[in-house]
C-alpha cells in the first residue's frame, strides 16, 4: 500500500489486509467528495462535448458544463432514462470514435428494441478493477475457484464476474448459466470456493444437488456473490443453511457498468457499498425528481464518473432503495445502498396496497411447509387487480387437505403483513417453473388482449 496516499486521502490505518484498494475504500467522506467533483466536472464536459443528445438535454435545461461548483450541482442536470438510450439506438449516446471501442453488451428488455452499452479498454480495465474489488470485499480471495454460472454474453453477468475474479487472482470456471446437473459435477471436482450466480438460479442448484443425495454446505463453498434480481433476506438465510456460505448481494446494471457498481461486505452483509470513486449516487422522489435526504427511500439514480464511451448523466436506474452513510464495521467508507426492494415498474398495485414481489417473497421463504418457490399472478378482474400467489408445498408432497390449509395460512399472513388480499395456489413439489438466471416472478396477464 502507498502510505503517502492513505495519508493523503484519508485513514487507511489498521485496514484489513484483504481490501483490494484500501487508500480508496476508507477515505475520508471529504476525500471522496473531492474527488468525485473533479470527476463530475470532467464527465459532464465530455458528455456535452461528444453527444449531441446530451447538449441538447443540457442547453435545454439551462445548464452549462461550466455550472457545476459543487456535487449539489448536479441537481440541476437532467435525467437520463432507457428511453434516451432506445432512441439513440445503437450507439447515439457513445462519446468515443467506434475505433475505440473495445466491447459491447446489450440487454434484451422486455419490449422492442435491446439497450446497447459500449467500453473503451479503459473503461474494461477500470470494470475488472471493481469486479475484483467488490469480489474481495465480499469475501473472495486471490487462488479461490471461482464457479461463474452468471449467463456469458451480451448480459454482462458472466463476463463481468470472469473478468474480475481474474482480476483478484482467482480460478475462474466459466460455467455460465443452465446445464444444472454439470454444474453441480463442476463445484464438487473444481472444489468451488464460490458461486456467482442470480439468487434464483443458486436455490436451483442447491435443489437439485439435494435431489441427487448431494450435500452442498460439505462443500468447499465459502462465499456466494449474488445479484442481478432483487432478493430478501429470508432468501439468503435459506442459500446459507442450504449451501454453506455467506450469501452476499452485488448490485449493477448495464446502462451504468455491469455487475460491480455495489456489493455488501462478507463482515456486515448490512446494505451494499456504492464504488464512489467511479459513481455519485443520489436518490430521488419518482414523483417530482427531487434528491432525497440519505435514509429516505426513493428511485436510484446513478452518474459514472470514469466512463469514457458512455458516460451517464443522472440515469434513473427505477431501483427503489435508500442510502446510508453511516460507518461500516469493515471500515470501508463507501455509502452503502440498501437491498433493492424492486423496480418501479415491477410494483404492483392490488386493491389499492403497494406491493413488490420481495415483500411477498420475504414472507413466504421458510414459510413451513413450503418450497422456496413462488410466482405472482396479476389478472384483471372488471376494474381491479388481483393477485394469485403461486406458492409450491416442500418436498414430500402433502395431501390436498393439507395443501388447502398451508394456503389459507399463507393468505392470511400476507392480508396481516402486508394489507394485500389474494387467492393463494399450492402447487405440487416441481410445479412452479424453476430459474436459469433471472428469475420471472411476476405473471401478469392483464396484458394479454382477451
Ligand atoms: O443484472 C448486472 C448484474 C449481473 C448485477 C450480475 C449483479 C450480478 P442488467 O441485466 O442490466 O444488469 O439488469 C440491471 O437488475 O437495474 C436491477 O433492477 C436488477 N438488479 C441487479 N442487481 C440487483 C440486486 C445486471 N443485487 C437490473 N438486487 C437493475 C436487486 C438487482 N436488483
Amino acid at each position: 500500500m502507498n502510505a503517502h496516499a492513505a495519508r493523503t486521502l484519508g485513514s487507511a490505518r489498521d485496514v484489513p489486509a484483504h481490501m483490494r484498494n484500501p487508500e480508496i475504500e476508507t477515505a475520508s467522506r471529504d476525500a471522496l467528495a473531492a474527488l468525485q467533483l473533479s470527476r463530475l466536472k470532467q464527465v459532464v464536459r465530455h458528455a456535452y462535448d461528444r453527444v449531441a443528445h446530451y447538449r441538447r438535454a443540457f442547453d435545454a435545461a439551462g445548464v452549462s458544463p461550466a455550472a457545476i461548483a459543487s456535487l449539489d450541482d448536479v441537481a440541476h442536470l437532467p435525467f437520463t432514462t432507457k428511453a434516451d438510450l432506445r432512441d439513440n439506438y445503437p450507439f447515439g449516446l457513445f462519446a468515443v470514435p467506434r475505433n475505440r471501442l473495445a466491447r459491447l453488451h446489450a440487454s434484451s428488455g422486455t419490449t422492442g428494441k435491446p439497450t446497447v452499452v459500449g467500453y473503451t479498454r479503459d473503461d474494461i480495465e477500470n470494470w475488472a478493477e471493481l469486479m475484483a474489488r467488490s469480489m474481495a470485499c465480499a469475501g473472495a480471495r486471490p487462488g479461490d475457484v471461482v464457479h461463474n454460472a452468471y449467463g456469458y454474453g451480451l448480459f454482462t453477468g458472466g463476463l463481468g464476474a470472469h473478468y474480475g475474479g481474474e482480476r483478484l487472482g482467482c480460478v475462474v470456471v466459466p460455467m455460465s448459466g443452465g446445464n444444472t446437473e454439470k454444474q453441480l459435477v463442476l463445484i464438487r471436482d473444481f472444489d468451488a470456493d464460490v458461486l456467482c450466480s442470480t439468487p434464483s438460479y443458486a436455490l436451483n442448484i442447491v435443489e437439485a444437488a439435494e435431489r441427487d443425495g448431494i450435500d452442498l454446505a460439505r462443500s468447499r463453498l465459502r462465499v456466494g456473490l449474488f445479484g442481478a434480481e432483487p432478493w430478501s433476506e429470508a432468501m439468503r438465510a435459506e442459500l446459507d443453511r442450504r449451501l454453506g456460505i455467506k450469501a452476499v448481494d452485488v448490485y449493477g446494471l448495464s446502462e451504468i457498468m455491469g455487475p460491480g457498481v455495489a456489493v455488501e461486505c462478507v463482515e456486515a452483509r448490512a446494505g451494499l457499498h456504492g464504488w464512489e470513486d467511479h459513481f455519485l449516487f443520489e436518490v430521488i422522489d419518482p414523483e417530482t425528481g427531487k434528491p432525497l435526504p440519505f435514509g429516505h427511500t426513493g428511485e436510484l439514480v446513478i452518474t459514472t464518473l470514469t466512463k469514457e464511451a458512455l458516460p451517464m448523466v443522472r440515469y434513473r436506474t427505477r431501483d427503489i432503495t435508500r442510502l446510508t452513510a453511516d460507518r461500516c464495521v469493515c471500515g470501508r467508507t463507501h455509502l452503502r445502498i440498501m437491498r433493492i426492494t424492486g423496480r418501479n415498474d415491477d410494483m404492483l398495485i392490488i386493491r389499492g396496497v403497494n406491493v413488490y414481489p420481495s415483500q411477498i417473497e420475504t414472507l413466504l421463504v421458510g414459510f413451513r411447509g413450503l418450497a422456496p418457490h413462488y410466482q405472482l399472478v396479476v389478472e384483471r378482474a372488471g376494474a381491479l387487480d388481483s393477485l394469485r400467489v403461486e406458492v409450491e408445498a416442500a418436498d414430500g408432497g402433502t395431501s390436498e387437505g393439507d395443501r388447502a390449509r398451508i394456503g389459507a395460512a399463507v393468505r392470511h399472513h400476507l392480508k396481516s403483513a402486508i394489507g394485500v388480499t389474494c387467492e393463494v395456489a399450492v402447487k405440487q413439489p416441481g410445479e412452479v417453473p424453476r430459474s436459469q438466471g433471472k428469475a420471472v416472478r411476476v405473471r401478469d396477464l392483464r396484458k394479454v388482449p382477451s
